[in-house]
């Protein structure tokens, strides 16, 4: 019956719509928890050895080596914290001057995160004041003053252009107790690893190996402010036609953020 036809229709969309949802979080954790591994990478070998065994050359070489174990990152890098006090002698040791994201050379600020290592896909980033780009500097305060890996708003990322997220982790001085407070945090911050979640063009990659996916349209929300969800995949719907629609949880890992996956089907059931 019509009826019958109905309710199998909706318990398809639930289906599919949980299953792409666990795999964008599984895929998503696991880029988390070996981005996280490239922190480890950055104490060993660039702070605890004096002077630092760890070059441009052999992050990049790193980096693309291990690309696959971080399947929804498409670049990641890292910021070195720099003091006001410390930008010349930064600057003559690495023969580069600090750049603000427009691209010319940083105007004096009280610090700096300027990138001295980076992927290869984001090689753009090389030498830039991440802290003069809104969403990134509001991403480092907030990385340094928790501990925690967090994320940005959904927004345009530097290269592509495409709508994604950033990942920030900050790197501390060793030593630095658990329950440490705020001004602790901030004063043993060395710098920031970052990572770009390319969001448009790598869940799209994933959704498109999916069987069905012609059928169903799905849309990624960033819902932490619950009165206003941020689109984050996804072309925003056009259709008037009521149809069935069903919304999945997304758990990121970011304790500060809710997301949500919402599925429709493409034609009228
Ligand atoms: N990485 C790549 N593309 C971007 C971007 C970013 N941030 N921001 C805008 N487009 C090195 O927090 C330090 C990475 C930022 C880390």
């Amino acid at each position: 019956s019509r009826r019958d036809s109905m309710q199998k229709a909706e318990d398809n969309l639930v289906s599919m719509c949980n299953d792409r949802a666990r795999m964008l979080q599984d895929q998503f954790a696991v880029s988390v928890n070996h981005f996280q591994a490239l922190a480890i990478l950055i104490s060993t070998f660039h702070y605890e050895k004096h002077p630092s065994v760890l070059d441009q050359d052999t992050f990049a070489y790193y980096t693309a080596k291990t690309a696959l174990e971080r399947p929804l990152l498409n670049g990641v890098a890292y910021a070195q914290r720099v003091l006001r006090s410390e930008r010349e002698a930064f600057e003559r040791r690495q023969g580069w001057t600090i750049k603000s994201f427009e691209g010319t050379p940083s105007p004096e600020k009280d610090e700096y995160a300027a990138v001295i290592y980076s992927q290869e896909t984001v090689s753009y980033i090389e030498a830039l004041d991440m802290m003069s780009g809104e969403e990134d500097h509001e991403n480092i305060l907030k990385a340094r003053a928790t501990g925690k890996a967090v994320l940005t708003n959904p927004f345009r990322l530097l290269g592509s252009n495409h709508l994604g997220v950033v990942l920030t982790f900050a790197v501390y001085r060793s030593g630095l107790p658990k329950d440490a407070t705020l001004e602790q945090r901030i004063e043993a911050t060395l710098g920031y690893l970052g990572g770009a979640f390319d969001v448009e063009s790598l869940v799209e990659n994933l959704l498109r190996q999916l069987a069905g996916n012609q059928d169903i349209v799905v849309n990624v929300y960033d819902v932490t402010n619950a009165s206003q969800p941020l689109i984050m995949y996804g072309a925003q719907s056009t259709n008037s036609y009521q149809s069935p629609s069903h919304v999945s949880v997304l758990d990121f890992g970011d304790p500060f953020r809710k997301h949500e996956m919402k599925c429709r089907y493409r034609q009228k059931v």
